[in-house]
């Protein structure tokens, strides 16, 4: 048979870049990126590359699996599976009511459109309020900080217009994500960005890939941006850089803000952040006094270091006093193609801290945020006993086990349950626990679209595109698309789903496109007219300008309400001196701070020999001063030991590593009986405990700067 060029684009991140594969017999041959795509410039990195041997994978399972009595799985029909899991999920119901059925979205079905919330409406048509993902142990404090800041509708600054970014613990050239950065081959873009003349601020405990762009770069000890920013804050506040006639208007308490950083004088934040204080200063001159627009923007560092929340909100206070929002009359770059349009009037909506009124959980007093309860307290909802104990949890595209923190609490909380099921497309360390296991296609065997739920702040440009399935599943394979489980468990349960909004048929089951259509409702065009374009569409024949403020508009930005104020008087009240820290108690010397590599997609990609072969393990990268001191050598093993548990590691010298600092990624290691860090890695989850640590409101754990010592193993 012929064989074909087809086009499409990657979807294991969020960068969808432009691939051309070529197929034979409704098989894969080949895979690279397209040169002619107009977004993402040929680029696809090396997971990207993979795509085809992750599809055909010796241990990717290809029809749905029941756990036996002994421990090994057997394969069952689908229509089998469904029957028998929503026969549990009934009867749990009926005896423990729905709060006993849970859910969490990983990554794996975030990335994919019909996929995204489908979990959520599953279980808001039975009445539950688990559902868990990821964002409450990504970067859910930019949730919380709006939510006690308030939101300018106008919105940010984009990067095309900017003078200056100011970017701290994000890593977009590796990551290929960046919040308002442009991700569509970003070195490439970066470097477009750099020749027409933007300025770059890195703040990181590394000297990363996107660091090396940096005008001025502080490479300070992980957990001390909330120091560093007020110190930012504190100069501009001194010198009047700040935009005054914008903040007498919109900002409710400057002097509270003015008066609150006050003592993070830059000797302090030099001292404690360990960086100079004359890189300070001119990281504070170069964001807000030589340069008109730009913005500030985190990435997962300071999202997951201790105060993250408070870390987050001063970030934000950098871009309120430099009003460094988007005005009335101006264009919005990207006002989206595939969500509904937002109201963009230059005006704030008042702090919504919506969590306040939320659904409210047994454990600690969390509450949900806009309606994700926070994935720290998830391990204790299963296991704590009483009325509304999680007994049924739905795994929709994780690996819970190798990703959330905790690593034995979650496994505990995992095995207790009456039912989990994994909906995956590999054996995973949380599939191997499941008493069910269905199997879902992998992207190149499915339509979808260019991501939707994020779109406005991943892509520059409002751009959107269709993708046809590229081939079908493997032949003899009975996997089931995501949503048609949900579907098909909603209809024997006897509820409606609202799709997106949408009150779905529950009588005759819809296609992909169908529900993709439903997605792409808001779009400009009509569907036929959006999956008509080959390589997607620019869609900027419709622009959106920001209208001007109600003329009774009152909303004002709120930068230091007391729960805030209250923690900045704690931080200020703390040594200056950096070093050992201590912690519940123990005293330790290093601080191991997160980071992503290129081969590994959080745990996924682990089984690709291709990547195995560049990664087989995850690194403990250090400064070759300190494995001098400690007497380790490049290649060594090492213990890592912090309050909670310790893992091995094996170092890699890296002279971009701060001075006491252990940069380590995670999603590696097994289940905790049965990890053996030479054919799995570690898993620094185990490192973190959720019994303490926990931010206020969002229940984030502490997964950097993780106050840890180092020993020699083979001492
Ligand atoms: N210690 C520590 N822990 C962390 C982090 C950290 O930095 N440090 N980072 C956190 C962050 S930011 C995140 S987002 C999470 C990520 O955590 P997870 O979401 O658990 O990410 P993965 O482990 O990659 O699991 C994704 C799963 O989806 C599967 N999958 C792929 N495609 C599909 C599909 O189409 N459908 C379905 N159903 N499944 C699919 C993959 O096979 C994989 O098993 O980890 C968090 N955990
Ligand atoms: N190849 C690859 N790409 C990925 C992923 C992956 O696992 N692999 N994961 C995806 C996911 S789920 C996410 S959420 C995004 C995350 O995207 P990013 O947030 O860009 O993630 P990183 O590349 O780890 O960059 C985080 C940076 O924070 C620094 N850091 C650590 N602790 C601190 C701190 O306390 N303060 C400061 N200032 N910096 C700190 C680290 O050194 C690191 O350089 O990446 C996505 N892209
Ligand atoms: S950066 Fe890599 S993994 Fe992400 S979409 Fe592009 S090719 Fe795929
Ligand atoms: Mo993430």
């Amino acid at each position: 048979m012929a064989i074909e060029e087809k086009r499409t684009f990657c979807r294991i991140c969020s960068g969808n870049c432009g691939v051309r594969i070529t197929v034979e017999d409704g098989r894969m041959l080949d895979i690279r990126g397209d040169q002619d795509d107009p977004m993402t410039l040929g680029y696809a990195c090396v997971k990207g590359l993979q795509g085809i041997a992750a599809h055909y994978a010796p241990d990717r399972i290809l029809e749905p699996l029941k756990r036996q009595p002994d421990g090994s799985f057997a394969p069952i029909p689908i229509e089998q599976a469904l029957d028998e899991i929503a026969d549990k999920v009934r009867a749990l119901i009926a005896r423990d009511g729905p709060e006993s059925i849970g859910g969490y979205r990983g990554g794996g079905a975030f990335l994919n459109n019909t996929a995204t919330n489908i979990c959520r409406d599953w279980l808001d048509a039975i009445g539950s309020h688990k559902f868990f993902s990821t964002i409450t142990i990504d970067q859910s404090a930019k949730l919380v900080s709006l939510g006690r800041i308030g939101i300018w509708q106008g919105g940010r600054q984009p990067l095309a217009q900017s003078d200056v970014v100011l970017m701290v613990g994000s890593n977009p050239l590796v990551s290929v994500q960046g919040n308002v950065f442009d991700v569509r081959n970003p070195t490439k873009r970066m470097k477009e960005q750099r020749a027409r003349g933007l300025k770059l601020i890195v703040i990181d405990p590394r000297r990363t890939e996107t660091a090396n762009y940096a005008d001025v770069f502080l490479q300070p000890y992980p957990g001390e941006d909330p120091t560093l920013l007020a110190g930012l804050l504190r100069i501009i506040l001194t010198e009047g850089w700040e935009d005054t006639d914008f903040c007498e208007r919109w900002v409710a308490d400057l002097d509270e803000l003015r008066a609150t950083v006050a003592p993070f004088t830059p000797e302090y934040v030099a001292q404690r952040a360990g960086v100079d204080a004359v890189d300070l200063r001119r990281a504070a001159s170069l964001f807000a006094h030589e340069s008109q627009r730009g913005f500030a923007v985190s990435g997962t560092g300071p999202n997951m270091s201790p105060r993250s929340n408070l870390a987050e909100h001063l970030l934000e206070c950098l871009n309120v006093v430099c009003g460094r929002y988007q005005r009335e009359g101006e264009k919005i770059e990207n006002p989206g193609v595939l969500q509904r349009r937002e109201v963009r009037k230059a005006q704030v909506v008042p702090a919504p801290r919506w969590w306040e009124t939320a659904y409210q959980s047994r454990i600690g007093g969390y509450r949900n945020l806009l309606g994700d309860m926070p994935t720290g307290i998830m391990a204790e909802e299963i296991l704590e006993k009483g009325p509304g104990q999680i007994k049924a949890f739905i795994c929709h595209g994780s690996n819970l086990v190798n990703s959330v923190p905790d690593q034995y609490k979650v496994t505990e909380a995992l095995r207790s349950l009456e039912l989990l099921v994994s909906i995956e497309p590999y054996m995973n360390e949380t599939a191997k626990l499941s008493h069910y296991i269905i199997p879902t296609p992998l992207l190149y065997e499915r339509p979808d679209l260019t991501g939707f739920y994020a779109e406005t702040m991943l892509c520059p440009v409002p751009f959107a595109r269709y993708t046809d399935a590229i081939v079908p599943p493997p032949p003899g394979s009975a996997v089931v698309e995501d949503w048609r489980i949900f579907w098909g468990l909603a209809k024997r349960l006897g509820v409606s789903l609202t799709y997106e909004g949408v009150p779905m048929d529950m009588d005759s089951e819809p296609t992909t496109d169908d529900m993709l259509a439903i997605i792409a409702r808001h779009c400009p065009e009509p569907w036929e007219t959006l999956k008509s374009y080959e390589i997607g569409k620019v869609f900027d024949e419709y622009p959106q300008f920001v209208e001007p403020a109600d003329a009774d508009a009152s909303g004002q930005f709120t930068t230091m309400p007391s729960d805030v104020a209250a923690e900045v008087k704690q931080v200020a009240s703390e040594p200056a001196a950096h070093g050992p820290t201590v912690s519940n108690g123990q005293i330790f010397a290093y601080r191991l701070s997160v980071r992503r590599i290129r081969e590994i997609f959080n745990s996924t990609g682990r089984n690709l020999p291709a990547l195995r072969k560049r990664m087989p393990y995850n690194l403990a990268y250090m400064h070759p001063e300190d494995l001098a001191e400690l007497g380790v050598i490049d290649g060594e093993k090492i213990s890592i030991t912090s309050d909670r548990a310790t893992i091995p590691a094996v170092v890699s010298t890296d002279p971009t590593i701060r001075r006491g600092v252990v940069s380590m990624t995670h999603g590696f290691g097994s289940l905790p009986d049965d990890t053996v860090y030479e054919r799995d890695g570690s898993n620094t989850g185990m490192l973190i405990s959720t019994d303490r640590d926990l931010e206020p409101i969002n229940a984030m754990p502490r997964m950097s700067a993780i106050p840890i010592n180092i020993s020699r193993t083979n001492l």
